[in-house]
């Protein structure tokens, strides 16, 4: 067979992928261009949702401030982690996810080859300096044949990737404003988290860092 590179939407866009583990790969700057418009996301729906410090089932709170848009929402408290249609502070369904996020999370799921990627959930972390997350995995969707697409914006993070178990021991890479990350197959249900976050300012975003986590809940 012939290759049809015009054929490719992707023919000369210049993507740059990091590509780390066989199923995990940094899509690097893809959000760039879009980042005023992904911020603007961020402020509407927070400002019908709140950003909240979540209690977890052992009584502490979330470093990282949350908040959701979507049909799902995640959330965290006394009696564990689960997705709700309801914003249990306003007791709202969950503001609209902006359609910039949803076609953002699926152009990046095709590119790596998860096609039709339909995400019903986005939760939007936000973290000031010495915020971190801790090694975990996402288990609290429905399929895990579903990728997962995160996006970063703002202050650079070192992000640990783990495997399969705790105790084995994560690599470490920065993300930095605008790289995406897909994760799928067998990688999805690997541990992850990300190191404190470190004293900055970026021009646009500010002393934090936003991430989108997008997700097919249910
Ligand atoms: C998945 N968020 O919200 S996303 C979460 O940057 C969460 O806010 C982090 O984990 C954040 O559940 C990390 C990026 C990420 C990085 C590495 C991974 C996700 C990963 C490695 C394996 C699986
Ligand atoms: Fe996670």
């Amino acid at each position: 067979m012939h290759n049809k590179p015009q054929a490719d939407k992707n023919f000369m866009k210049n993507i740059v992928l990091d590509k780390f583990s066989n199923h995990s790969i940094i899509l690097r700057g893809f959000a760039v261009n879009l980042d005023d418009q992904l911020l603007v996301g961020i402020n509407n729906v927070a400002g019908k949702s709140n950003f909240r410090h979540m209690k977890t089932p052992n009584g502490s709170f979330m470093s990282a401030a949350m908040t959701n848009c979507g049909e799902y929402g995640w959330i965290s408290d006394k009696s564990g982690y689960r997705y709700e249609k309801i914003d249990p502070q306003n007791n709202k369904p969950w503001p609209h996810m902006p359609l910039i996020f949803k076609t953002l999370a699926r152009d990046a799921a095709d590119i790596v080859g998860y096609t039709n990627f339909e995400s019903d959930a986005c939760l939007i972390n936000r973290y000031s300096p010495k915020t971190s997350m801790s090694l975990h995995q996402d288990k609290d969707e429905r399929d895990f044949s579903q990728p997962i697409v995160s996006v970063s914006l703002g202050l650079t993070v070192m992000f640990m990737f783990g495997g399969l178990t705790r105790n084995e021991k994560p690599i470490t890479k920065e993300l930095y404003h605008g790289d995406v990350l897909v994760w799928g197959g067998p990688d999805r249900l690997r541990f992850h988290g990300v190191r404190p976050l470190k004293k900055a300012r970026h021009p646009l975003v500010g002393a934090v860092r936003l991430n989108l986590t997008l997700r097919r809940a249910n």
